[in-house]
C-alpha cells in the first residue's frame, strides 16, 4: 500500500546541538532515530523483505557502498546501520502523488532542502516541464520517450548531448546505456567517478596497469598491517569495521591517517557480538596519525625514504629485491629523488613529529604483508594522483602485491561504480573495448574522448552541450562550484533525469525537463520473459547478482534497462545491430553481449548464476602481472606538491555526515562527531579558532579563496571547536560545494578538489544563510578560461 506526501518538517539550523565527539563506532542506535519518518510507513513485511535480505545470495545488493561481502559467505547477514538507512530510503512505500506536481511549482521546489525533497517519497510517473512552464506535468511513458528521442534526433551533432551516470546503475543498465550513447555517436559520459575515485584509476593504471584494488576480501582479514588513509569507514563503509575487527583478532595491526579522529577508526562495538553491546569493543587503530590536510604525499615520501635508508643500513634485509628485480622499474630514480626530500618540509606539511613517521616506518618494515586502503581524503586532494602513486611506490618496495594479505585498495563509494566502469561508462574507453563493441553491434563507435564531469559543466555553460541526461545521481548538488554548475544546467535546452526520488537536480533545469521514475534495487523486476535479476561489481572486483524482494512501489515504474532501451530504440531505430526490445524483455540477452565485449566477463550468464558470483581477474593480484607498456610495475618520481596555505587561512575539506548518502540527506545528526539537528557546521581546531579571533559557537561566514579571485561564500555557519588537525577545517558536502571552484581540479584526473579549499573566516554578515547560488553566481564573476 502506498502513502502520499506525509508532512515533512524542514530543519531549523538554530536548533543545532553540539556534544562531545565519540571515540567508538557501533551499529544500532542511529537507524531508529534518523529513519523514524520512513520506517514508520514500512510495515513489518516490507521491512523483513528488505532489511533482512540485503547482501544475501537471493537478495539484492545493498546500494549504500561498494564494500564487499565476506567471500563465500553471502548468506552471512552483516548488520549495517547506514545500509539500513539506504534501503529504507528507497523501499519506503511513500510516493509522490499526481497532485503534487500542480501544487508545487519548480521555483518553489527549488527553495526546498534535499531532505524535504527526498522525504516526499518515491517518484511514480514520468513528468515533463515544457519550455516557459514553471511546473512539471505528468505525461505517459510513450510521450516522455518521444520527447527525449525527438530532441536527440534534432541536435546538430551527437556531441551536443552529454549522458551522466551515477554509480548505482547495474551492469546491465550501464552496458545498454553506454551502447546507446556510443550508437548515438558520442563519448560524452561524465560520471560520479570523475568526482570520486578517478585519481585512483589514473595513478594505478599508470603504475601497475590496473585501476582496481589488488586484493580480495580475505586479504583484509589476514593482513599484518592495514593502513587506512583519508577514509571514514565507520560512516561510509561500516561493514569494513567487521573485517577490521577480525583482522585485529587475527593479530593484525591498523594505522589510520586522517586529520579527524574518526570514531570508526578508533574503536568498534560490533552490535552482533555480546562484547560489542557491552564493554569497550575492539580497539582498531594501533597508531593514529593526525595529518594536516593535503600532507599525505609528504608522509608517504618520508616513509619510503626511511625504508630505503633502513635498507642501506642493513643491506638485503628490507627491500624485496627478488620482486623488484623481476617486476619493477624506476627504483634508482626514486631513491635519487627521495634522497633530496627535506625533513623539515615533511614535518610542516604533515604536522606530524618525526618519531611518529619513524614508528609508522617500523610497523611497515616489520609487517610481512601490508594493505593500504584510501578514499576521498586522498583522491580529492590537489595532489591526489601523485599521492596514490606514492602509495604504490611504498607498497612496491617490499613486494606487497600478489601475495596473501598484501595490496593496494582504493575503497570505492557507490555500490556499482566500479562495475559501471567495467561495462564501458567512461569518457575515455580504450580502443580495444570500442573495437569489440563495434564488432558486436556492427557500427563504428566514436573514438574521440568525451567530456568528464567538470568539462560537461564547461560545455553546458558555453552552450556547446544542449542536452543532458542523467542515469541516477544528483549532478547539480554533487558537482563543485554549485552556482556555476546551476547556471550551466539552466543554460540547457533539455535535461532528463532517470531517478527514484526527487532531488535538487530536478529543480534547477533548462528550457525543457523530464523526470523519468525508475525502480530501485529492492524491487521485483518482472519483464516479458519473467522476473529479472541484475549484476554488480564491488570494490574488490567480485561480481554477483542482485534481485529485488518487494513489489515495485507503483505500477507505472519502468526498470532502468527498460527506460534506456526504449529511449535507444526510439532514437536509433535500427542504426546499430542491437535488439532493444529483446534487452528489455530479457536481461540475459544483454549479458550475452557483455560476455562478448567486456574483458573478463566471458560466459557471463553462466558465471553470474554461480552461488557467490565470480571474481574478475586482476593482473597484480592473481599473477604479479603488470599491464604497463614495459610489463613492469613503475616506481614513479613525483614532485612534492603541497597546499600553499597563507597565514590566517585554513584548508577546508567537504565530507559526509553520518546521516547522509552523498547528496541524499537522511537526517540532521552526525552522531559520531557529536552534531545534532543541523548541518551548517564548520569544524575548526580549537587553537586555530582562538588564533583567528573566534570562539566556539560563533556564527561565521566562510569565504573561499582561489586564484580566480572570485568570492565564494557560505554564510552563517556555526564554528565548532573540534579536535581536527591544526590548519584543517571541515564542512559537510554538498553544502560546502559552493566553495569548491570548478577550475580547481586534481592534477591528472580532473577531479574537483573537494578536500583542499583555502578559506578565510569572517564574522557572519548579512545575506542568506547557507551558500545561496544567487549570491555566489555573481554576474561580476569573470569568465574562466
Ligand atoms: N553512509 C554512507 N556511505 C557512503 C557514502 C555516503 O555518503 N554515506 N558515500 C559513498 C561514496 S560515493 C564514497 S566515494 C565513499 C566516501 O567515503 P569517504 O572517503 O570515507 O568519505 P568522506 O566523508 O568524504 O571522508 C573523507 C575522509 O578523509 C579524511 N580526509 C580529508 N582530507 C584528508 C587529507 O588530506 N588526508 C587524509 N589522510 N585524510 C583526509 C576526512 O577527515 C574523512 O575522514 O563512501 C560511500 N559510502
Ligand atoms: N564537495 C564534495 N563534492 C562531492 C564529494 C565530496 O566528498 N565533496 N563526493 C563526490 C563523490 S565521491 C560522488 S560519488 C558524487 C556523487 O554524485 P551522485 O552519484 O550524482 O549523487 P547521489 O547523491 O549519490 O545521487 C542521489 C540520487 O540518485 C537517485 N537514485 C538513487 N537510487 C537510484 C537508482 O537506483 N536508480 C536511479 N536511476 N537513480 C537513483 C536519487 O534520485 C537520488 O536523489 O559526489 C561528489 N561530490
Ligand atoms: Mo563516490
Amino acid at each position: 500500500m502506498t502513502r502520499s506526501n506525509p508532512p515533512v518538517e524542514e530543519a531549523d539550523e538554530n536548533d543545532l546541538e553540539v556534544d562531545k565527539p565519540k571515540d567508538w563506532a557501533a551499529g544500532m542506535p542511529g537507524v531508529y532515530h534518523s529513519m523514524q519518518p520512513a520506517l514508520k510507513h514500512m510495515g513489518a513485511e516490507r521491512t523483513a523483505r528488505t532489511l533482512l535480505t540485503m547482501n544475501q545470495k537471493q537478495g539484492f545488493d545493498c546500494m549504500s557502498c561498494a564494500w564487499p561481502d565476506p567471500s563465500g559467505h553471502r548468506s552471512k547477514f552483516e548488520y549495517c546501520e547506514n545500509g539500513a538507512k539506504a534501503v529504507t530510503w528507497e523501499a519506503t512505500p511513500v510516493t509522490v502523488a499526481s497532485e503534487f506536481w500542480a501544487e508545487h511549482s519548480i521555483s518553489e521546489l527549488r527553495e526546498r532542502s534535499e531532505y524535504w525533497l527526498g522525504m516526499q517519497g518515491r517518484l511514480t510517473e514520468p513528468v515533463y516541464k515544457a519550455a516557459g512552464d514553471d511546473y512539471y506535468r505528468p505525461v505517459d511513458w510513450d510521450t516522455a520517450i518521444k520527447i527525449v528521442s525527438d530532441k536527440l534526433k534534432g541536435l546538430s551533432s551527437p556531441d551536443e548531448a552529454a549522458f551522466y551516470t551515477s554509480g548505482r546503475a547495474s551492469n546491465e543498465a550501464a552496458f545498454a546505456y553506454q551502447l546507446f550513447i556510443r550508437g548515438f555517436g558520442t563519448n560524452n559520459m561524465p560520471d560520479c567517478s570523475n568526482m570520486c575515485h578517478e585519481s585512483s584509476g589514473v595513478a594505478m593504471s599508470e603504475t601497475i596497469g590496473v585501476g582496481k584494488a589488488t586484493v580480495a576480501y580475505d586479504d583484509f582479514l589476514t593482513t599484518d598491517l592495514m593502513i587506512v588513509i583519508g577514509q571514514n569507514p565507520g560512516t561510509n563503509h561500516p561493514r569494513m569495521l567487521s573485517a577490521m575487527e577480525q583482522q585485529k583478532e587475527n593479530g593484525g595491526q591498523i594505522v589510520a591517517v586522517n586529520p579527524l579522529p574518526e570514531a570508526g577508526l578508533r574503536r568498534f562495538k560490533n552490535p552482533q557480538k555480546p562484547k560489542g553491546v557491552v564493554g569497550r569493543g575492539t580497539e582498531l587503530a594501533d597508531q593514529f596519525l593526525q595529518i594536516r590536510a593535503g600532507g599525505d604525499m609528504a608522509l608517504l615520501q618520508a616513509v619510503s625514504k626511511r625504508v630505503l635508508e633502513a635498507e642501506d643500513n642493513n643491506p638485503g634485509s628490507v627491500l624485496d629485491h627478488e620482486f623488484i628485480a623481476e617486476h619493477c622499474e624506476g627504483l634508482d630514480a626514486l631513491r635519487e629523488h627521495l634522497s633530496h626530500l627535506d625533513e623539515q618540509t615533511v614535518l610542516e606539511a604533515t604536522g606530524l613529529r618525526a618519531a611518529e613517521i619513524d614508528e609508522l616506518t617500523d610497523r611497515y618494515i616489520n609487517a610481512e604483508s601490508v594493505i593500504i586502503t584510501w578514499a576521498m581524503g586522498v583522491t580529492q586532494q590537489k595532489n591526489g594522483v601523485g599521492t596514490i602513486k606514492e602509495i604504490i611506490n611504498l607498497l612496491l618496495l617490499r613486494g606487497n602485491f600478489g601475495r596473501p594479505g598484501a595490496g593496494a585498495s582504493p575503497i570505492r563509494g557507490h555500490s556499482n561504480v566500479q562495475g559501471d566502469r567495467t561495462m564501458g561508462i567512461w569518457e575515455q574507453m580504450p580502443d580495444s573495448f570500442l573495437d569489440a563493441l563495434g564488432r558486436e553491434f556492427s557500427f563504428e563507435p566514436p573514438r574521440e574522448h568525451g567530456v568528464d564531469s567538470v568539462d560537461a559543466v564547461r560545455g553546458m555553460r558555453d552552450g556547446a552541450i544542449k542536452f543532458f541526461l542523467s542515469l541516477g545521481g544528483n549532478f547539480v548538488a554533487a558537482m563543485s562550484d554549485t552556482a556555476a554548475t546551476e547556471a550551466a544546467m539552466q543554460n540547457l535546452e533539455m535535461n532528463v533525469q532517470i531517478s527514484t526520488k526527487l532531488n535538487r537536480s530536478h529543480t534547477v533545469v533548462g528550457q525543457e525537463a523530464l523526470i523519468l521514475p525508475t525502480m530501485g534495487r529492492t524491487e521485483i523486476d518482472v519483464q516479458a520473459s519473467g522476473p529479472q535479476f541484475v549484476s554488480v561489481e564491488d570494490t574488490v572486483s567480485a561480481v554477483h547478482s542482485s534481485e529485488g524482494r518487494v513489489d515495485p512501489v507503483a505500477p507505472n515504474l519502468l526498470s532502468e534497462v527498460a527506460i534506456v532501451s526504449r529511449i535507444a530504440h526510439a532514437t536509433l531505430g535500427s542504426r546499430i545491430a542491437a535488439d532493444w526490445e529483446g534487452f528489455e524483455d530479457n536481461y540475459d540477452l544483454i549479458r550475452d553481449h557483455i560476455s562478448h565485449v567486456v574483458p573478463g566477463c566471458e560466459n557471463y550468464n553462466q558465471r553470474i548464476r554461480e552461488k557467490d558470483g565470480f571474481l574478475l581477474a586482476n593482473g597484480p593480484r592473481d599473477f604479479r602481472r603488470f599491464d604497463t607498456p614495459s610489463g613492469k610495475a613503475v616506481m614513479t618520481v613525483n614532485e612534492l606538491d603541497l597546499i600553499d596555505c597563507p597565514p590566517n587561512r585554513l584548508i577546508l575539506q567537504t565530507m559526509r555526515s553520518h546521516d547522509q548518502f552523498n547528496t541524499t540527506i537522511y537526517g540532521y545528526n552526525d552522531r559520531y562527531r557529536g552534531i545534532k539537528k543541523g548541518r551548517h557546521v564548520l569544524f575548526v581546531n580549537p587553537e586555530d579558532l582562538v588564533q583567528l579571533g573566534f570562539s566556539d559557537g560563533d556564527l561565521v561566514d566562510v569565504h573561499g579563496e582561489y586564484a580566480d579571485g572570485k568570492d565564494r561564500v557560505l554564510r552563517k555557519f556555526r564554528a565548532v571547536a573540534y579536535p581536527t588537525a591544526r590548519g584543517s577545517a571541515a564542512v559537510y558536502y554538498p553544502e560546502g560545494n559552493v566553495l569548491v571552484p570548478l577550475d580547481d581540479t586534481v592534477a591528472g584526473s580532473n577531479t574537483p578538489v573537494s578536500k583542499g579549499v583555502i578559506i578565510r573566516l569572517e564574522p557572519a554578515g548579512d545575506g542568506p544563510a547557507g551558500g545561496s547560488s544567487e549570491e555566489n553566481k555573481q554576474e561580476n564573476m569573470p569568465a574562466t578560461v
